[in-house]
């Protein structure tokens, strides 16, 4: 088996690079650096024609986009780990949740990071780096009320349940990265605290405490 990840710290590979930590899967890590071009050379343009990380090459599927890569693993490697569900109803949940992630949550944190300055904004080089002049109060606002709808859906779906499938899964490694960035850019979370404290659990799992002392 051959496996190999194209990443960039503090970026969105860290989705990826949480999922395989808690797969514990033999994996070879190709360091990208976004801000000296390493996105956009030829060999990487080759693999993956956005010029973007995550990207993953399985045996020579190549797979980029994060939510895809998470499903891709976990239908592969997850579901005999224990972290995935088997083809059924809540494999549906879990699809549901990861690409709702990244089309809805994930989209409107991105905003709000390019509506900001200074830290958690997308850093001068970046594809998604917004200049000074083109930031407004009115986007970030905007980008504030779609994010805390997000939130808000979340903290309903953990009404009742620890986990977004009720039992811990690489749904919530993929989706806890979203809060645990806003957490990072001191977002107020304070009326959200269920996604709150069920960030918090999926950051004190055992793979994903090992990963941040190790990239330290
Ligand atoms: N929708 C993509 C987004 C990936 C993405 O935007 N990656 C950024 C880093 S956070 C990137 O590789 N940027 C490269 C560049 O700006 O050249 C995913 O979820 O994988």
């Amino acid at each position: 088996m051959s496996l190999t990840f194209y990443m960039a710290p503090m970026s969105t590979a860290s989705l990826t690079e949480a999922v395989l930590a808690e797969l514990d899967v033999p994996v070879e890590i190709v360091k990208v650096d976004i801000q000296a071009g390493g996105t956009r050379t030829p060999e990487f343009l080759a693999i993956n024609p956005n010029g973007r990380v995550p990207t993953i090459v399985h045996d020579g599927t190549v797979l980029w986009e994060s939510a895809a890569i998470t499903l891709y693993l976990g239908e592969f490697f997850g579901v005999d780990a224990g972290l995935f569900p088997a083809p059924g109803p809540l494999r549906g949940e879990a699809m549901k949740w990861v690409v709702w992630s990244n089309v809805v949550l994930g989209e409107a944190a991105g905003r709000l990071s390019q509506s900001m300055s200074g830290d958690g904004a997308a850093e001068p080089g970046s594809r998604d780096y917004v200049p000074e002049s083109q930031r407004s109060p009115e986007a970030a606002a905007k980008a504030h009320a779609d994010l805390a709808n997000a939130f808000a859906i979340l903290e309903s779906a953990l009404e009742n349940k620890p986990f977004l499938l009720g039992d811990y899964s690489l749904v919530d490694t993929h989706v806890h990265c979203f809060p645990l960035w806003m957490q990072m850019m001191e977002l107020d979370m304070t009326t959200f605290p269920k996604v709150t404290a069920w960030t918090d659990a999926c950051s004190k799992r055992p793979a994903l405490v090992a990963l941040t002392a190790n990239s330290e």
